[in-house]
């Protein structure tokens, strides 16, 4: 088969080069020395050709003996408009990157060699010409090329492919996940989902439907269903036995997709749950039962299925308040569980590097060059900062077995937007029908996850059409009919059990209305600019709000040469996508520091404000609980090293946000101050299901220490709630606004639930302050095999205390802090641990390369 390629392509001059499955043509070529990597300095720009361009991938595979009955080449995915060839013959296209394709190779595979190819046409291309197609039928229209109306509305494609506001825009193509010939001789497994009711005995029933298929041609053998749940486990737990018993049931008869349902009962279940709603004598991680699905005919195992299952309930409530006002709140377990959490985007560029896991357990990580588990640490570090929901965003995937999987273990709760994202989509009758098949597809596989907690049909279109971004509105909303229709269609019939959003943000004249439904706050940053601005958001949920700021030193190192390390350098504005406009972005930081200079003062000047920002954010949401039940942080990661809003870079270093939520505004009991005229008012929230007791200290004090005015309340607030707790009057303040703190601090009593809890207000912008020479003392000992004690003690006053290694570009990416960017008080000492993976040897090395900063 001969694929005709542009002319002036600078493919026609290549000679066959080895290639990667799973990959990406980009990866292929930067390791054949053709481009430069995307993500190296400029490299995007020079790259643009590869995506214009047509490229095929060959390979030579051999079939022992006679060629298998009913194979199938199931191609897990395929990045995306694809012709398959088997030996010469051609099997089939492709066109959807979201879902597998397969093809029948009967009467084509061959005893010996057989020659595979799949060309990828240039899906950019093909997308203009959709558009270009679309536009010339007369249908509803919008101005060729705007941003909301291009090729990428045309293909079912990661949208984020074609470029962000963080990420390049290499469009790619290739065989994103993994190739399998299979052979289904008498039938197969399909797919499966269940049911959970909780009986008023306490048992739990577990109602569960598999469903499969007999090959074609095949005899209609009986064929039987059995499911077992033998053992509960937990993250980190000895499994114990389940004491349930595994039941079996019968295929009807017939060609076809043909479902079986078991009942299982569950005697006294454990329940599965969200990250933090633990009972204190529980497992830390929530359980699950491992679910064993196999296919028998005849006494003979087919095929089977291996999964873990969890017993809970989810739902959406929104109860009717005054003047059309409606909550947004999750109810998990009957509980009402305030969502702390953030979005989910891709964890790279290019998607084949996300982990597979195989039908043997084992999991494929990456395109297995230089990549290594991103989403991993990324999922564990989310848990860890007190997170219990991710949102995966529109713009990306429907992300991969192991990621959902790890959600499970960890008790994330997914927030699953469809993948539509800030566009107009084309919705006739064939694109819906795609629409519907990819739909179809991805609840069958996703729904099984007890993480799971809602499915939504896209981000911000329907606002991209209410507000008419860009000045450009076609005659209607085109997709409407996808959100509205076909894709709660499919959840209703094939998941009817998860609640459907059509939209995010959505409900209301106006989607984004802060009185009903989700809303995402772009007021900051977009809009007025500056976080104080999140002061007074009355959003019921908020599902996207975001400051940005640069990646840390240790992704600036993967792509800069030495000389691009200014803030102002082309790769150093090249790696900002944000579209603000780099000097509003500047200015953002210099309303509260001091501007600037180097890379580093970049790194850390837009990271605290970035901190400061998710922290007033949060901790305004947190004061209205009861009204406001959702925190969803945008976002939680970075697809390539890049200034973004991200709480953790492409690296996996965490910014100084990511620790704030850590220790202070995702912590479960959080202290927050308010100034309120010529006072400071403390709440307390409190997200544990028990209540919290003890006292609230106010101290307003100089940088020395000295205490200008205190006072102390006992305070409880009861479980789930949140309060005022205390006040403390700034008259000792007056024109000294520069050189106080106002200090809290929050000491549970011995019998009480919760741990203690601090936090600080300036009475005057961070760079205007008087502060001292803190007099930090720094030592260092050796914690262990792995890591190291560091000892701060400040002698006075220490704002953003930054700790890092002096290094190099290739030993920086080793290090991890257990907390950092720390404000020490005066006479406060604060000990953290250094991982360094064996880097430094002694405590004296460790301290003679240790960097220590502070405002
Ligand atoms: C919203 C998101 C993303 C975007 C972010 C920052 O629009 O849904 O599309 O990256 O804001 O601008």
């Amino acid at each position: 088969m001969e694929v005709p390629l542009e002319r002036s392509s600078p493919a026609n001059r290549l000679p066959w080069l080895p290639a990667q499955v799973p990959g990406h043509v980009h990866l292929d070529l930067t390791r054949a020395g053709v481009i430069q990597a995307v993500n190296d300095r400029l490299g995007e720009r020079g790259a643009a050709w590869v995506d214009a361009t047509d490229w095929m991938y060959e390979t030579i595979f051999t079939v022992e003996g006679a060629p298998p009955e009913n194979a199938l080449l199931l191609f897990h995915g395929l990045d995306t408009v694809a012709e398959v060839a088997l030996n010469g013959e051609p099997l089939g296209a492709a066109d959807n990157m979201f879902i597998p394709h397969e093809f029948s190779v009967n009467g084509l595979l061959k005893t010996g060699e057989n020659t595979l190819r799949v060309t990828f046409r240039s899906a950019l291309r093909v997308g203009n010409e959709r558009h270009a197609a679309w536009d010339a039928s007369g249908n509803d229209t919008l101005p060729f090329d705007w941003q909301a109306w291009n090729s990428r509305s045309f293909l079912r494609k990661a949208q984020y492919m074609y470029g962000w506001d963080w990420g390049p825009e290499p469009v790619s193509c290739g065989f994103w996940q993994p190739v399998e010939l299979v052979t289904v001789p008498v039938a197969r497994l399909l797919d499966w989902r269940y049911e959970v009711i909780f009986e008023e005995d306490g048992a739990a029933t577990v109602t569960l439907e598999a469903f499969a298929e007999r090959a074609p041609g095949a005899p209609d053998s009986p064929l039987t269903l059995v499911v077992a749940l033998p053992e509960v486990v937990a993250r980190g737990e000895e499994p114990q036995p389940s004491g349930v018993e595994a039941v079996t049931a019968t295929f009807p008869s017939g060609e076809g997709r043909v479902g079986a349902t078991v009942t299982l009962r569950v005697e006294n279940p454990r329940r599965w749950r969200p990250a933090g709603h633990g009972e204190p004598d529980e497992w830390s991680y929530p359980a699950l039962y491992e679910t064993e699905i196999t296919l028998h005919c005849q006494g003979e195992e087919l095929d089977a299925k291996a999964a873990r299952i969890g017993l809970r309930t989810v739902e959406l409530i929104q109860e009717p308040g005054v003047d059309g006002a409606r909550s947004f709140q999750f109810r998990v377990n009957g509980v009402d569980t305030y969502m702390k959490g953030a979005n989910w985007i891709p964890a790279s560029s290019f998607p084949s590097t996300a982990p597979f896991v195989l039908d043997n357990g084992e999991v494929l990580i990456g395109d297995g060059w230089a990549e290594g588990d991103r989403v991993g640490p990324l999922l564990e570090a989310a848990e860890q900062a007190g997170m219990n929901m991710l949102r995966v965003w529109g713009g990306g995937l429907y992300e991969s077995e192991y990621f959902y999987s790890l959600c499970d273990e960890l008790g994330l709760l997914v927030w699953q937007d469809f993948p539509y994202a800030c566009a107009y989509y084309p919705d006739t009758d064939e694109y819906a029908e795609a629409a519907r098949r990819e739909a179809t597809a991805a609840v069958r596989r996703l729904r099984v996850h007890p993480s799971l907690a809602i499915w939504c049909g896209n981000n911000e279109n329907h606002q991209l059409y209410h507000d008419g971004w860009g000045g450009n509105r076609p005659p209607r909303y085109l997709g409407e009919h996808l959100y509205h229709e076909v894709l709660p269609q499919v959840t209703q019939r094939e998941d009817p059990n998860r609640p459907y959003w059509p939209s995010s943000p959505y409900l209301g004249d106006n989607p984004n209305d802060p009185t009903q439904g989700d809303r995402h706050d772009w007021d900051v940053w977009h809009g007025v600019g500056d976080w104080v601005h999140y002061r007074g958001d009355r959003s019921r949920f908020c599902s996207e709000f975001g400051f940005g700021s640069s990646c840390g030193m240790r992704a600036w190192n993967t792509c800069l040469d030495e000389a691009d390390k200014e803030p102002h350098s082309a790769a150093v504005r090249w790696h900002d996508k944000t579209r603000k406009g780099y000097e509003t972005y500047l200015g953002y930081i210099a309303l509260h520091y001091p501007e600037p200079v180097t890379l580093e003062d970049l790194v850390y000047t837009s990271q605290i404000n970035q901190a400061e920002a998710m922290k007033c954010a949060v901790e305004n949401w947190r004061r209205q609980k009861g009204w406001n039940w959702g925190a969803l942080i945008w976002q939680l990661n970075d697809c390539w090293p890049v200034q973004s809003w991200a709480l953790i870079d492409y690296e996996g270093e965490p910014k100084a946000a990511y620790y704030w939520a850590k220790r202070g505004y995702f912590a479960p009991e959080l202290l927050s101050l308010v100034q309120e005229g010529d006072k400071v008012v403390a709440h307390l929230t409190n997200d544990r299901l028990q209540p919290i007791q003890g006292v609230v200290n106010l101290t307003l004090e100089t940088f020395e220490g000295e205490r200008l005015a205190e006072t102390s309340h006992p305070a409880s607030i009861a479980a789930n709630g949140t309060g005022v707790v205390a006040a403390l009057d700034l008259d000792a303040a007056a024109g000294r606004e520069r050189e106080v703190i106002v200090c809290a601090d929050f000491l549970p009593d011995a019998e009480s639930a919760g741990a203690a809890t601090s936090n600080l207000l300036f009475l005057a912008e961070p760079k205007d302050l008087a502060l001292p020479d803190p007099g930090l003392q720094v030592t260092v000992e050796e914690q262990d095999e792995e890591a190291f004690l560091v000892r701060v003690t400040a002698k006075r006053f220490a704002p953003y205390v930054w700790l890092s290694l002096s290094d190099t570009a290739e030993e920086s990416g080793i290090v991890e802090w257990t907390d950092n960017f720390l404000h020490l008080r005066a006479g406060e000492t604060v000990e953290l641990l250094m991982y360094t993976s064996g880097l430094l040897q002694s405590p004296a090395e460790a301290r003679s390369r240790l960097r220590i900063r502070t405002l």
